[in-house]
């Protein structure tokens, strides 16, 4: 009975402790969160007066700072800064680029993934140009390689070299067809595009026009009748990833060995007679 009734007590003094406990427990959890509330009103006011204060001792006013981003907006409209760069307003109050202080996606540069000359993916071609102003010595020589991600590129079938050239044509056919129903603003053909996209249909070989189109639209830095590698970056970089025979291509089209593709080796390669190619 001594025992029976020491073992209930045992039994009684451990469930109290384990109620006390929980108990215990339940107003640290309690306090916790009291003062996890507390502590984020008072985060909240201190973000606020920092705000504030920052304004303050700048001597800016919110309606200030909003002013000046639009005169930067205003004086950067003008100038168009390359991949990897953003416009900065000088001392003077002139526009320059400078390296990119982070890219931001927009409808014009949507984020695509790309593959450098060294093997290396990108979250976006800004990104590869970013970290190429902001380390020049340590990705010198590093270019950009072609859209998507770096892959196992495939090896050039003679077979589809021979019908590159017919490819090449129906694609540019394509695109110039679905941009001249795009309106200009939304990156269409401008009006005198459109004639030339509507007189092609007319013609025995459509493509003829599409082809000079595409041309002159890579040939821009400088307009010269011919295309650098430079010049034909974008539209490599856009085949490569597809078109395994793309480089096999366009060293086939440089029959002069220049470096340069002319109008007239554009337009023979692709299947023009002299007399159709138009400069
Ligand atoms: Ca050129
Ligand atoms: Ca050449």
């Amino acid at each position: 009975m001594a025992v029976m009734t020491k073992f209930i007590l045992i039994l009684s003094l451990v469930a109290v402790a384990l109620a006390s406990r929980h108990k215990t427990k339940n107003q640290e959890l309690k306090a916790a969160r009291h003062e996890l509330v507390n502590a984020k009103k008072a985060l909240e006011s201190l973000t606020y007066s920092k705000e504030e204060q920052i304004y303050s001792i700048n001597g800016y006013r919110a309606e200030d700072v909003e002013e000046t981003i639009n005169d930067v907006d205003d004086k950067c409209s003008s100038l168009e800064c390359a991949p990897g760069k953003s416009c900065f307003i000088d001392n003077d109050g002139a526009p320059y680029c400078d390296c990119a202080e982070m890219c931001v996606e927009d409808d014009r540069d949507p984020f695509v993934r790309v593959c450098s000359t060294n093997n290396v993916t990108y979250p976006s071609q800004c990104e590869l140009f970013r970290q190429k102003c902001v380390n020049p010595r340590d990705m010198d020589g590093e270019h950009l390689d072609y859209f998507g991600p770096c892959k196992m590129m495939e090896r050039c079938n003679p077979i589809d070299l021979i019908n590159f050239p017919e490819r090449m044509r129906t694609w540019f056919l394509e695109v110039m067809r679905d941009l001249a129903e795009r309106k200009e603003e939304n990156g269409g053909l401008d009006d005198d595009e459109k004639r030339l996209e509507e007189e092609s249909m007319d013609e025995d070989k459509p493509w003829r026009r599409p082809l000079h189109w595409k041309f002159f639209n890579m040939d821009v830095s400088p307009t010269d009748y011919h295309l650098s590698d430079e010049e034909l970056l974008p539209m490599r970089a856009q085949l490569l990833p597809m078109e395994p025979c793309t480089d096999a291509f366009i060293a086939g089209c440089d029959t002069n060995d220049d470096d340069l593709i002319s109008i007239i080796e554009w337009g023979k390669c692709m299947g023009l007679t002299e007399d159709e190619i138009q400069y």
